[in-house]
């Protein structure tokens, strides 16, 4: 008999959704809707709104919930059976917040299955446009919040971070100071994360821990709203954010629009939703010490399973709760995917050509270096975007490509030292995870092995999962991690690629030539070209 669960990933450029029968652990159907081709209609670039200051980025909660709609209408339309489903989660960028009125809950109550969501909720919203991870604009506010809260380092032990730009809390002071009547107005803030589970849910939904961490306004070891960083972030606040849940909790049934539009049993159960990648984390497996993951999606993002909390007093590295109770490190950089697009485009390359490129340029790149800051940067802080060359033009295809690889691995891996339990193994996800030429840089420059995955959409399979650990744990049948991670291994596993022993020392090397650069550009520290000359003399073309 199949036994159906259903994870939904709400992330920065679409929705997915993916059906896993977990009696025979086989993935049953993915869907996919694209925000800038499937609903066009909301003008997005990329799943997001650039203002002109390139440093306020907003998205559209109005169009998560018309892709709602539209991904389990694509679903119907093929039978998929989602009368059979028993339990679904979700998982959303993390960060970014979504301001409703008092109607919100109202209007979700009166959705008849004759309409559709997006035509209910219009008049829902006291802002109508939700900031995401992508902003950066509240530097002032990070301040002013910093500051009250008695600097850094009681921040980042309050909450597991510094009081970040693109974090909830100094996203919804920015607005309580710009816009401070609707503000006023505003009945409940959510994640996006929250947001979707609501919408599932016909009324409001919890806040799950792994994704309350993303907000500087939770405090880490209680796991509950920190009452000073509340006040000191808006006034009435505390009233305003929904209650916090541990992130297996069962929230409740389907509501009855979806059983009745798209044929959901009305027993289905819902889980708490939780960050995509706390929900990654359980798909790619990390449940155990010494595994980390890269995920490269719209952000790249470097995580690693923590079982003691400890923090980057740095600043650069957060710490997360995990969906299964222990801790996350994180580190995320905006000049992922897009950052490797914009090279692909100026070149008008495929990605096999962009990966023919990588393949044929050498390890080292014959001494060029870049910094990849197409976009402002979140580790480093950069606010003001442009890429640095050194040693080659702008307009040369094979050294771009291959610069701005290894830019992105070495500064992943110059800014995770400060990650105590170090990784024997990591493991790959996110959607250029699939390119193999791409993962081999990221083991040669980490020196150690990369396992790459057949899906590499691990945010939705790790919410699949949750639900159905979740649904067996509730009706008495137990499983554990342990053994959900040995059978996801079985389905998902499709090769591990090992480092070249010849590079170790060069990527060594040219990871101390990459920080000099960092230094130099944004710290003003003397300039390394001798030190690049020397580099390239080693290891350049003779
Ligand atoms: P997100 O979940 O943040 O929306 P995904 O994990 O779906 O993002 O990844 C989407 C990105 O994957 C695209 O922006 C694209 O740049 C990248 N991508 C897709 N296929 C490849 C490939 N073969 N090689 C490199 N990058 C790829
Ligand atoms: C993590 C982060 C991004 C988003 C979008 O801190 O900002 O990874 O979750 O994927």
């Amino acid at each position: 008999m199949k036994e159906l669960f259903l994870g939904l990933d709400c992330s920065t450029q679409g929705l997915t959704a993916i059906i896993i029968d977990f009696n025979s652990f086989r993935i049953l159907s993915k869907y996919e809707i694209n925000y800038d081709r499937d609903l066009a209609h909301y003008k997005t670039q990329n799943g997001v709104y650039i203002h002109d200051d390139g440093i306020t980025v907003h998205s559209n909660p109005l169009m998560w919930a018309e892709a709602l709609d539209l991904i389990f209408f694509n679903m119907v339309k093929d039978d998929v059976p989602l009368q059979s489903v028993l339990a679904i989660s979700g998982s959303a960028q993390q960060h970014g917040t979504v301001y409703l009125n008092t109607k919100f809950e109202k209007n979700l109550k009166n959705v008849s299955p004759d309409s559709n969501l997006a035509h209910f909720l219009l008049n829902s919203f006291s802002r109508k446009t939700s900031p995401v991870w992508m902003d950066s604009s509240t530097s002032k506010q990070c301040q002013e919040i910093r500051e009250k809260l008695g600097g850094m380092k009681k921040a980042i032990k309050l909450t597991g971070s510094n009081i970040t730009e693109r974090f909830s809390g100094p996203q919804i002071r920015k607005f309580y100071q710009q816009q401070s009547e609707k503000y006023e107005k505003t009945h409940i803030i959510h994640l996006i994360s929250s947001y979707m589970a609501s919408l599932l849910l016909g009324k409001n939904a919890p806040i799950d821990h792994a994704d309350g961490t993303g907000m500087n306004l939770m405090n880490i070891a209680r796991n509950q709203w920190d009452r000073e960083a509340v006040e000191i972030t808006a006034p009435n606040l505390m009233i305003k954010l929904p209650p916090l849940i541990k992130s297996y909790e069962i929230i409740g049934n389907i509501a009855p629009y979806f059983t009745e539009k798209y044929g959901f049993s009305p027993e289905t159960l819902l889980i708490a939703w939780s960050g995509d990648n706390p929900n990654s984390l359980v798909g790619v497996g990390l449940i155990s010490k010494g595994k980390a993951a890269i995920s490269l999606g719209t952000s790249d993002t470097f995580f690693g399973y923590m079982e003691n909390l400890h923090f980057d007093f740095t600043g650069e590295g957060h710490v997360f709760g995990t969906p299964t109770g222990y801790y996350m490190s994180l580190i995320c950089f905006k000049n992922g995917s897009l950052a490797r697009e914009r090279i692909k485009n100026q070149f008008k390359l495929t990605w096999s050509e962009f990966s023919e490129l990588l393949l044929h340029t050498p390890p080292g790149n014959d001494g060029n270096i870049m910094l990849p800051y197409f976009f402002p940067e979140i580790v480093p802080l950069v606010l003001n975007s442009k890429p640095y060359r050194f040693g080659f033009s702008e307009n040369d295809p094979k050294a771009n490509v291959r610069a701005v690889i290894e830019a992105q691995f070495l500064s992943m891996k110059l800014h995770s030292s400060w990650i105590k339990e170090k990784a024997t193994e990591i493991h790959a996800t996110g959607g250029a995870s699939i390119n193999t030429e791409i993962m081999q840089v990221a083991a040669d420059v980490f020196n150690i092995p990369v396992r790459i995955f057949e899906q590499a959409n691990s945010a939705a399979i790790g919410a699949a999962i949750r639900s159905a650990k979740s649904f067996y744990d509730s009706i008495g049948q137990y499983t554990s991690w342990i053994e959900i991670n040995e059978k996801l291994s079985q389905l998902l596993i499709k090769e591990i690629l090992y480092p070249n022993e010849n590079v170790t020392k060069l990527y060594e090397e040219m990871l101390f030539l990459y920080e000099k650069y960092e230094d130099y550009v944004l710290r003003g520290s003397e300039n390394p070209e001798y030190f690049r000359q020397r580099f390239k003399d080693k290891y350049g073309k003779k």
